[in-house]
């Protein structure tokens, strides 16, 4: 679970179901890989003698190249089930404009943005995100299908909300949109992730998702 004050865990995700599906089969994968590697590394001696090429270490490559085609292709359905539920073309709801800076981001109409700074230190409380709190945040409706329009004002960025497994390049002159479903409320965290220049490392992202009838 992540914890403001454990940074070496992960983000939990959002809850759709397809994303601890997601996770458990690249957790099989990698363990998958690893095993069948470590097998075929194990399975014979050089040093004894023993000739690297034999019937069951070409067993073991093959079964290790087959179960991973078919760990890959079971991966393609969480895949594609996340890309059609964000697929903006699908869906109808919400809209909030991302507009990125160097180095904060805007989010909302215009004359009605709000500013997204990363949070001077001396502003920051004990036990809070590290470098991931913002002045202000994009407030999200609850359950209610939110699409992102994101666009850049100067160089490349990149919009990404790791709890909800998503990344989406902020280009000048282009608007990208994608849609994202929060099914509970709570406060969720991204940075960008498109090297953008000396400030990069300080344009975090801060999402409040909230009941309909308070968002604004
Ligand atoms: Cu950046």
């Amino acid at each position: 679970m992540f914890h403001p004050s454990l940074q070496l865990d992960f983000y939990d995700p959002i809850s759709n179901f397809e994303m601890p599906l997601y996770n458990g089969f690249i957790l099989s994968l990698f363990l998958l890989i690893c095993g069948g590697l470590f097998a075929i590394l194990f399975s014979s001696n050089p040093m004894r003698g023993e000739s690297m090429i034999n019937l069951n270490i070409l067993f073991a490559e093959g079964g290790v190249f087959i179960s991973t085609c078919l760990v890959v292709l079971s991966l393609c359905f969480p895949g594609l089930v996340i890309l059609y539920t964000q697929s903006p073309d699908t869906q109808v709801g919400y809209s909030l404009p991302v507009t990125a800076y160097q180095w904060y981001w805007t989010m909302g109409w215009e004359g009605s943005e709000t500013e997204l700074y990363m949070e001077q230190m001396e502003n920051v409380k004990l036990g809070a995100v590290f470098q991931l709190e913002t002045s202000d945040c994009g407030v999200i409706p609850l359950g209610i299908n939110t699409t992102f329009f994101i666009t850049s004002n100067d160089v490349l960025h990149a919009f990404s909300i790791p709890a909800a497994f998503v990344k989406c390049d902020a280009v000048p002159g282009r608007l990208n949109a994608m849609s994202l479903n929060f099914p509970h409320p709570g406060v969720f965290y991204g940075q960008c992730s498109e090297l953008c220049g000396v400030g990069h490392s300080y344009m975090p992202i801060k999402l409040e998702v909230v009941m309909p009838s308070n968002a604004s």
